[in-house]
């Protein structure tokens, strides 16, 4: 263990590129972060610790985690690239109408696994062991969300955190998750 210690503490992010197994070497951080959220219907149905539970026990880091009743303003501008779907309005009102728990996940290709984690948008179209594909049925109660790009993660999480609310620590199980 105390040949490991120095390099945890030593290293805020390691990039994997030397690794020859890796897809995008150049691309692949550990310290990518995900926007995540738990949609009122999954709050309103108690899956908050079974989703919070299946990032955790992947490995990914949590680094910001709050409840909102987010505003329909602020939800507009979170889902401006949907402004002219026919749902978009429905959209709004569903995740308007209750509490949010809006969380950021850390960890090597967190936002595409974050992705496949989730399921696809319609759950009937999800493989179960997806958290869409265990727990939900419909597209428009499909009680979570998940970042589709770096650049959607990156913005996202400015709109939901302020960067105080970031926590930029180093859990004593990253030397067991990374090699
Ligand atoms: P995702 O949430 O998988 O990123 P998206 O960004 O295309 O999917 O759409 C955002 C949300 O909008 C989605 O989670 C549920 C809702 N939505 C998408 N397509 C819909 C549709 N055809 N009918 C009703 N709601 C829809
Ligand atoms: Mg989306």
């Amino acid at each position: 263990f105390s040949l490991l210690l120095p390099r945890v503490l030593s290293e805020e992010s390691h990039c994997v590129s030397e690794k020859a197994d890796c897809p995008a070497p150049h691309k692949m951080s550990t310290t990518e972060r995900t926007f995540i959220a738990v949609k009122p219907d999954g709050v309103h149905r108690a899956l908050v610790g079974e989703i919070m539970a299946r990032f955790e026990k992947r490995g990914y880091k949590l680094v910001a985690l709050k409840m909102v009743h987010a505003t329909e303003d602020h939800l507009k501008v979170h889902y401006q690239d949907l402004k002219d779907k026919p749902f978009f309005a429905g959209l709004v009102t569903y995740m308007a109408s209750g509490p949010i728990v809006a969380m950021v996940w850390e960890g090597l290709d967190a936002v595409k696994t974050g992705r496949v984690m989730l399921g696809a948008t319609n759950p009937l179209a999800s493989n179960p062991g997806t958290i869409r594909g265990d727990y939900c049925i419909q597209t428009g109660r499909n009680i979570c969300h998940g970042s589709d790009s770096v650049e959607s993660a990156n913005r996202e999480i400015a709109h939901w955190f302020k960067s105080d609310e970031l926590v930029n620590w180093t859990s004593a199980a990253q030397p067991w998750i990374y090699e």
